[in-house]
């Protein structure tokens, strides 16, 4: 706690501290969108309006590439002097010691932040954050990951909110790498809701974080479409509480109505009835997101080349996913030499076989036979290289 107390009076210090930064931003009249922009309107109209050259100003002081700060100069074309934006990055650097490429990172993907207003908006917002606990450092990490949370007003709130379910400022930080709106959409109308919603389907918030990149894009998702795309995984026949709810609603939360349907479509057209293409999809929603042509090229190539069957493949629709190019394929051709020297000596499945991990089929089936068949692992890298006109020669060996 005395640390914590530490921490806000020596940045709050920091920040009420006179300021070397030139402060040429005059009061605006304009609303909090244009303020953040102010210093165009506050420079003397006599001034040359070229006198601010803003691609060479974000590729030699900020760091862009020439291509980075001709497509980011547009949003600060409007500086007419570089008195702002070297405040901000003053600011940036020196004050928060955000170090150099990640201020690149930042205005790479927020050009505008070179025109926030300094005293007005960065600096009470910062101090806000100091005084929910958060350090200098854990700030610097912060921001530049969702800069546009700087002009938000719900940035204080967001973080107080999020520390609180997430439970820890890490966890926060995680979180907001993945979808940095989350500092920035409105928790009363829309985030505590969706989370009322997200827990009420047995789903664990905090959980959700770590499970995959678009799990946290559910929480700041328009709450009615959420609340459709719970209904839908529903009709599917996924049951709120089931181990795979999370993952199918995260599928089905950015998957259109039409396309699942078409998915669906395209499984009964291989045979598979309705209770098996609903069950494929308990199983396996990802194929949801999945295009016709990678499922139709994993049916082609496990029931022509592999020559499963039908039943087979719908009780392990993970076969579907799996990359033909790099796992199927290259597996196959390895197994088919193996049994075809008469060396292949196990009981597993084909479906043990290709849901090893890349390791241990390497150590079990490659490795192994290494001694038996000289050039087996060129052989299989060869095939892991994934030419597709090796496929052709193989069949007609
Ligand atoms: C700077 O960016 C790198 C790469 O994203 C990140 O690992 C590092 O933590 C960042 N440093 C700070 C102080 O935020
Ligand atoms: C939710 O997930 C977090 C992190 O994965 C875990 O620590 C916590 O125990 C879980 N809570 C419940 C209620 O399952
Ligand atoms: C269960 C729940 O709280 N769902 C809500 C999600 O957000 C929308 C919009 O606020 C509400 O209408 C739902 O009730």
């Amino acid at each position: 706690m005395a640390l914590h107390r530490f921490r806000v009076l020596a940045l709050s210090l920091i920040l009420r501290s006179p300021t070397s930064f030139p402060s040429s931003q005059a009061p605006s009249l304009f609303s909090l969108g244009r303020l953040l922009c102010s210093a165009a309107t506050t420079e003397s109209p006599v001034s040359s309006p070229s006198s601010f050259a803003a691609e060479d100003y974000l590729v030699s002081r900020c760091g862009l590439t020439r291509a980075q700060a001709v497509k980011a100069s547009k949003r600060i074309s409007h500086l007419t002097s570089r008195s702002q934006p070297d405040a901000v990055l003053a600011f940036l650097s020196g004050i928060l010691g955000v170090p150099s490429a990640n201020i690149t990172a930042l205005i790479t993907l927020d050009p505008s932040f070179l025109c926030s207003n300094l005293e007005r908006t960065v600096k009470p917002r910062i101090t806000k954050l100091s005084e929910l606990g958060l350090s200098r450092e854990e700030i610097a990490s912060l921001i530049p990951l969702s800069p546009k949370s700087i002009r938000s007003r719900f940035l204080g709130r967001n973080i107080e909110f999020w520390l609180k379910q997430l439970g820890s400022f890490d966890k926060l930080l995680q979180a907001v790498r993945m979808n940095s709106n989350l500092l920035t959409s409105d928790t009363d109308k829309v985030i505590a809701p969706n989370l009322t919603l997200l827990r009420q389907c047995g789903l664990n918030v905090s959980g959700m974080v770590a499970a995959n990149i678009y799990s946290t894009r559910l929480f700041t998702k328009n709450p009615k479409l959420l609340q459709e795309a719970v209904e839908r995984t529903e009709e599917l026949g996924v049951k709120r509480g089931a181990r795979m709810f999370g993952r199918a609603l995260v599928v089905i939360s950015l998957t259109t109505k039409v396309a699942a349907t078409r998915r669906i479509q395209l499984l009964r057209k291989f045979g598979f009835s309705q209770d098996v293409v609903l069950e494929i999809i308990r199983r396996a929603p990802a194929l949801l997101a999945m295009s016709d042509q990678k499922i139709q090229g994993n049916m082609d190539f496990l029931m022509k080349d592999v020559g499963l069957d039908l039943s087979y493949i719908g009780r392990r629709p993970t076969l579907l996913m799996y990359s033909v190019e790099h796992r199927l394929f290259p597996r196959h051709c390895l197994l088919k030499v193996l049994r075809e020297k008469g060396l292949l000596n196990t009981k597993m499945g084909y479906y043990k076989t290709v849901s090893l991990s890349e390791k241990t089929f390497l150590q079990k089936f490659v490795l192994a036979y290494e001694d038996n068949v000289p050039g087996l692992v060129d052989y299989y890298a060869s095939k892991c290289s994934g030419k597709a006109a090796d496929k052709v020669a193989l069949q007609q060996k």
